[in-house]
């Protein structure tokens, strides 16, 4: 049983659907717990360390952000402050004028258990920042970033759809793939 830590609904759907599929139990928590300034990694693991020390059970949590190579890899680690202030308008609006488009979303997932120290598991996937917003599923920076071969951007795809590529399914796959061979609990 894996319990992942998060105060991001559309987080837990995302996940519950790449668990089910690898035939994990799977439940969430939203435990709330202070993200250090630092790097994707340096947030995952202290939110796993500190959630599986209150917890003491085995934990997962996900730091993710949206890297715009044009804006140096801006809002990065700074993406969910980011969404909630200027929001994709704001990135549309720092986006004008350039023509390099490329951006990736990284996702990094921190497992701990009360008796190890943490691990980390890294997931991306390449994509361009749209010059316009399109669709209405998804969340955040969804209806931004557009994937070449699809023809679509994420907020165009279902959730199934989104799960065959996107950085959380690959992130999560590294986690359970790991995890499978060397389950410890
Ligand atoms: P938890 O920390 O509670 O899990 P959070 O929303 O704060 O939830 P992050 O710190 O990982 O999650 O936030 C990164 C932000 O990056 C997130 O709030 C979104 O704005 C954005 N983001 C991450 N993954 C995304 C995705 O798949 N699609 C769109 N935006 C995403």
């Amino acid at each position: 049983m894996i319990t992942f830590i998060t105060g991001n609904k559309h987080k837990v759907e995302e996940a519950k659907e790449i668990f089910n599929n690898f035939n994990i139990e799977f439940k969430y928590m939203d435990l709330g717990y202070c993200e250090p300034q630092g790097t994707l990694e340096d947030v995952a693991i202290a939110g796993a360390k500190y959630a599986s020390s209150k917890l003491k059970k085995s934990v997962i949590v996900e730091d993710a952000g949206l890297f715009i190579r044009a804006l140096n890899g801006f809002p990065g680690t700074y993406s969910s402050y980011v969404q909630e202030t200027i929001g994709n308008t704001g990135i549309l609006n720092l986006m004008k004028g350039f023509d390099d488009r490329y951006a990736e979303f990284r996702s990094v997932i921190g497992y701990c258990t009360p008796k190890t120290e943490p691990k980390t598991f890294l997931g991306h996937v390449k994509g361009q920042i749209a010059f316009q917003e399109k669709g209405e599923d998804g969340f955040a920076f969804d209806p931004l970033f557009y994937i070449e071969d699809k023809g679509k951007t994420f907020a165009e795809l279902s959730i199934k759809e989104k799960n065959q590529f996107s950085h959380r399914r690959n992130s999560l796959k590294l986690f359970i793939n790991w995890y499978k061979d060397n389950f410890t609990d």
